[in-house]
């Protein structure tokens, strides 16, 4: 398939100049670069601004609760492994109330491609603080200014054990669509960060702010260097963008001998009739 026969056909309702556009057209780029078709393909969208990527990609999908994606993913993963499974969340989706499910998933290394979109802000409740919102920032839940530190999320993928960390922004949808082919490529937990400006309600994180932080790693970063790695993640004046760490490390699937010779979803023989259990509780 090429890029362009991935579009859906639903026109998005994003703001003019949202980054998710960006991110859109690289998930499209990434997937028919790869060759994959887009029946091969699932993307498992949480709520949110960046939940609505479901909506425009010709592929199949699941719009779940909020901050549950990779729950989601992972049932669908385990019961055809041979999918491609893409994840979109916003940063509250997925480092707010998702929080709990992304190290888990990091520690099984479910082999999933994780795109958070990565605004500071909750974009579709109109600019409330998120778990990246910077301390002191007034906004509409915080009018007097967050008072809690915010959250380094590949600090924390990186404490769970997370084996492909990479950041990738909006404003750079080549180099974007590089990381998310990397992504898919990566048999395991591909995690990437995007900076992703929310030109509506977003306050600090605008496109002229990233271009002129912004830097791409090049061909002499060593990406399997862990101490390196974090040194990256927490500098204060540059923002680094490409794979910051990556790791060979068995993925989840090829774990389970069940998942061997072929998809769980093959495996499950005849379809019981619990209709008499049920009647129990009716
Ligand atoms: C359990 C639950 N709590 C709150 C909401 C309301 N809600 C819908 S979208 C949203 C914000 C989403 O923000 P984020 O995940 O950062 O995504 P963005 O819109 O910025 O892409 C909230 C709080 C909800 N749908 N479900
Ligand atoms: S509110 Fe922000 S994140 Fe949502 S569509 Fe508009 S610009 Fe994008």
């Amino acid at each position: 398939m090429k890029a362009m026969e991935f579009n859906s056909g639903k026109i998005p309702v994003w703001c003019p100049g949202c980054g998710n556009f960006a991110i859109w057209n690289a998930i499209k780029g990434a997937l028919a670069d790869l060759e994959i078709s887009g029946k091969d393909v699932v993307n498992i969208s949480g709520i949110g601004c960046s939940g609505k990527m479901l909506n425009h990609l010709r592929t199949y999908g699941f719009h779940t609760l909020h901050g549950r994606t990779l729950p989601v993913a992972t049932g669908v993963k385990l019961s055809n492994h041979k999918l491609t499974v893409v994840v979109n969340g916003g940063d509250g989706d997925g480092y707010g109330m998702g929080v709990g499910h992304f190290i888990h998933a990091i520690r099984r290394n479910l082999d999933v491609t994780y795109l958070v979109h990565d605004n500071h802000i909750y974009g579709l409740t109109t600019g409330q603080a998120s778990p990246t919102t910077d301390k002191g920032l007034k906004s509409k839940s915080t009018p007097h200014g967050v008072i809690d530190e915010p959250l380094n999320p590949l600090a924390v993928a990186l404490n769970a054990g997370a084996t492909f960390v990479a950041r990738g922004y909006s404003g750079e949808v080549e180099h974007l669509k590089e990381l998310i082919k990397a992504g898919i490529n990566y048999k395991g937990f591909a995690y990437i960060d995007i900076l992703q400006p929310c030109v509506t309600f977003g306050k600090t994180y605008s496109y002229e702010y990233y271009d002129e932080r912004i830097y791409k790693l090049d061909e002499s970063y060593d990406f399997t260097n862990f101490d390196n790695a974090m040194k990256k993640i927490w500098e204060k004046e540059k923002i680094a963008l490409g794979i910051i760490y990556k790791k060979e490390r068995d993925e989840y699937a090829s774990l389970h001998p069940q998942l061997k010779d072929d998809i769980l979803l093959n495996s499950t023989g005849k379809l019981r009739d619990i209709s008499d259990e049920l009647a129990r509780f009716k």
